[in-house]
């Protein structure tokens, strides 16, 4: 991009040269292999279609030889054994599962998709698939009018990605972050379709340049790989969280992520000594601000060498470590994928030595500059060179070290092409591949290494992973920050579709650098921006090395106040956002959400970029505007109670709501039910006391389902955790609660329950777990309180 009017010169316009695509052609013959599998020979190429349950479906177009089903490392389901019926008939071949239907017309191959009511999902047309002379693929599917899509990864603009073009590509993006740069550090070539209240998914499997095309056309959209094979999934929903379900049983879930980790986390490139991380934890606790986690940026190492401390800056790094985590806090380093050339430098020696780093064709070793100079890449898709660099990590993990933060690893190199050269022959055990073809795999597999590494070393421990690039899948190993952004109001706006998108693409764990990484942020920036963090799933402060300071108190104590507030009421919530992730674990359904997740019919929310949920029962409405203390909340169809002021407020309307500088709008629908923590240092610290809010609904019976374990090991795979199931039904001016224990298997620390009934009168007969209340206390208009013993829950099982 040139950046003067230059660019825009009459002459200057070269049109960009339109390649023509060719189809594959007619069907000339196909045959069925086992019980799941459709094998096709085209005019001009070959098609698999191979069925992994009754409602997903890989489809492989390879226009030169038979398709390789080889998946790449983001897949880990196999096919299931499942029943088709085929039939063959004059124009068309008809393949039906028990929940899908596909038609593949004979003339000129072109593959459509019904559900089981009969309705289209997906429909080739135009060309259906083809290829150019570059070898570059394409496939064409029809646009309905009515089509929202969304998903796509880590990409800039608003919510709903109809009229876009995007490209994955992995790239370190310093600036600028707006709406024309499509290709950001992380490549999720996945998207959901929203039509007519249905849903369905695409997920095309290929680490090389993709392009998906939602915006040339109104009639037809586009997804083209530059190379390898075009190799994709459809999942046929029909709810769109059925497709997140599909999609993550195909790309997988992310494990239970160690408390810790949904703490508040303060970070700044980079606090350089021993003294400073020190005096910044001091100030933490005098300020009574609860901190989880402290990043050590680039000058924590000798000379930006991995896997080293600089002796002079931590003198001794093991004992530091070991202090913060006895007061609560976790120390993460960074990790770069470039390993300095230097000769003297272990790391740099094992790797020349045992064959560990990225090479051309001819053997030599591919070199590139980044942070320590000139540097090697260790070749991620070798299983060997995996382990090398799994056990370097022994380096942090003896330490006492228990997260890593993996930057740089799209990898970047500073160079004009920003990246490694495309030419390097990646091992991939066994089955070499260009950097061309694998490009956008590279930081998922530096992150599969590290997090399985750090595992095998943490005795049992949960490790946490942060990670800039990433492809499909990420989620399994590591939690995605949205890179560096600025202290911009517009990228405070931008970091809400984004990460809804990105949990969209099966990544529940992410969130944007809060305050703003480079340039100046400002009190009331921040204190929004804050704000706003409390809900991100990840909350991380974090800010570059010229911009002005960025902590909680660096602006006078008006935002300090609220800062504080706010950090702490994220440990309010974090017993409900840790319910959230555990189900995420199971479901793959983010934590934060777009509303069209749970409202897919209604029309006023499709573009709904400045609003979110959190799990089905929240709706967070942040500021983010300067000077603004009123704005616009939708609220979908139900009752909606503002946290804040008890006040109801009608759904399928749009509402003008206070927000003074103190204030994040946050809803809670009527018939919900929330568990929320007490405020503490950070989440090592003993939870005392467990908080029930109840909205109860007239002649409704409501449930909810509490999760806790230890939060820091892997127990809970092996059934040690508590799960309560708490009922409230209200009928008559009588509310029946019963909290169910439904297992035990980890005792929480907490005996004291307070339950906190919202709009009812202070006269409402109250029975819990079978038994009559008395002691109740009004706390204001419309609040009843009342304490219990968690020995007083019930047993079913
Ligand atoms: O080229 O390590 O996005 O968070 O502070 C800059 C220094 C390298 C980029 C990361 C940023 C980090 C910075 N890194």
């Amino acid at each position: 991009m040139q950046d003067t009017s230059f660019a825009i010169l009459p002459d200057n316009q070269h049109e960009s040269k339109k390649i023509d695509y060719k189809s594959i052609g007619r069907l000339v013959s196909y045959t069925a292999v086992g019980n799941n599998t459709l094998e096709i020979t085209c005019e001009n190429g070959f098609v698999s279609i191979i069925f992994y349950r009754d409602d997903i479906v890989r489809i492989v177009m390879n226009p030169k030889n038979k398709p390789s089903k080889k998946t790449s490392y983001a897949v880990v389901m196999e096919p299931e054994n499942i029943a088709l019926s085929i039939t063959e008939h004059v124009d068309e071949i008809v393949v039906s599962s028990n929940k899908s239907v596909l038609v593949i017309k004979k003339e000129m191959l072109k593959i459509s998709i019904y559900n089981e009511d009969g309705n289209p999902v997906v429909e080739e047309i135009e060309n259906g698939f083809g290829f150019n002379e570059n070898q570059e693929l394409i496939c064409y599917k029809k646009m309905d009018h009515d089509d929202h899509y969304y998903g796509f990864g880590e990409k800039t603009s608003f919510l709903d990605k109809r009229g876009e073009k995007m490209t994955m590509w992995n790239s370190d993006v310093y600036a600028p972050h707006n709406p024309e740069i499509d290709a950001l550090y992380q490549s999720i070539p996945y998207f959901m379709t929203i039509r007519h209240g249905k849903a369905h998914g695409i997920f095309l499997d290929n680490p090389s340049k993709t392009v998906f095309d939602m915006k040339s056309s109104t009639e037809s959209y586009t997804f083209t790989a530059e190379a390898g094979q075009l190799d994709y999934y459809v999942f046929i929903g029909p709810t769109p969280k059925e497709v997140l379900e599909q999609y993550t049983t195909i790309t997988g879930k992310m494990p239970i992520p160690p408390k810790w980790a949904l703490g508040y986390h303060q970070s700044r490139y980079s606090y350089k000594t021993e003294q400073e991380v020190r005096d910044l934890v001091r100030s933490f606790k005098e300020k009574e601000i609860p901190l989880d986690a402290i990043y050590l940026d680039i000058h924590y190492m000798d000379g930006y060498r991995v896997f080293s401390f600089d002796g002079e800056r931590f003198p001794n790094p093991q004992k530091l470590i070991q202090e913060l985590k006895d007061s609560g806090i976790h120390v993460v380093p960074i990790v770069d994928p470039g390993v300095k050339e230097d000769p003297e430098y272990s790391v740099y020696q094992e790797g020349v030595r045992g064959n560990h780093f990225c090479k051309y064709l001819d053997g030599t070793i591919f070199h590139g500059d980044v942070w320590p100079g000139n540097s090697a890449f260790p070749d991620f898709t070798s299983s060997n060179v995996r382990q090398w660099w799994k056990d370097s990590h022994k380096f942090y993990t003896n330490l006492g070290i228990e997260g890593i933060w993996n930057d740089m690893n799209e990898p970047a190199v500073f160079n004009e092409t920003k990246t490694m050269d495309l030419k390097v022959v990646h091992d991939n055990d066994g089955d070499p591949k260009t950097h061309r073809e694998l490009h956008n795999m590279y930081g998922f597999l530096m992150g599969k290494a590290t997090y399985e590494g750090m595992k095998e070393q943490l005795n049992g421990k949960r490790p946490f992973l942060l990670t800039r690039a990433g492809y499909a899948g990420v989620q399994r190993y590591a939690s995605v920050w949205t890179g560096d952004n600025r202290s911009f109001w517009e990228h405070l706006q931008m970091a809400l579709p984004m990460c809804m998108n990105l949990g969209v693409s099966g990544v529940p764990l992410c969130g944007p650098d809060v305050g703003g990484f480079a340039h100046d942020s400002n009190g009331q920036l921040l204190a929004r921006w804050t704000q706003f963090g409390t809900f991100t799933p990840y909350f991380r402060n974090h800010s570059e090395l010229k911009s002005v300071r960025q902590e909680p108190w660096s602006f006078g104590d008006k935002y300090e106040k609220i800062i504080k507030k706010y950090i702490q009421e994220r440990y309010v919530w974090l017993p409900y956002l840790y319910t959230l992730f555990q189900e995420s674990s199971v479901t793959g359904l983010p934590v934060m959400r777009p509303l069209v997740l749970e409202y897919p019919n209604d029309k006023h929310i499709f573009n709904l970029s400045d609003q979110f949920m959190i799990g089905c029962d929240l709706i967070v409405a942040p500021i983010l505007t300067p000077d603004t203390y009123q704005r616009v909340v939708y609220l979908p169809e139900g009752n909606w109670i503002n946290y804040w002021t008890e006040e109801m407020l009608q759904g399928g309307k749009h509402h003008l709501v206070e927000a003074p500088l103190e204030v994040l709008p946050i809803f809670v629908k009527q018939g919900a039910i929330i568990t929320q923590g007490t405020v503490k240092s950070s989440t090592e610290t003993k939870e005392s006391e467990m908080n029930i809010h109840v909205y109860p609904e007239e002649n409704k019976k409501v449930t909810y389902r509490h999760y806790e374990d230890d939060g820091k090991s892997f127990a809970y795979e092996d059934g040690k955790f508590f799960e309560c199931k708490i009922h409230a039904t209200l009928e008559n001016n009588r509310l029946e609660i019963i909290i169910d224990t439904e297992n035990e298997q980890y005792r929480p620390d907490w005996v004291n329950v307070v339950i906190t009934i919202h709009g009812v009168n202070s006269d409402v007969e109250l029975i819990i777990n079978g038994k009559k209340h008395k002691n109740i206390g009004l706390l204001t208009r419309n609040i009843v309180q009342v304490s219990v013993d968690r020995t007083n829950f019930v047993t079913n099982s």
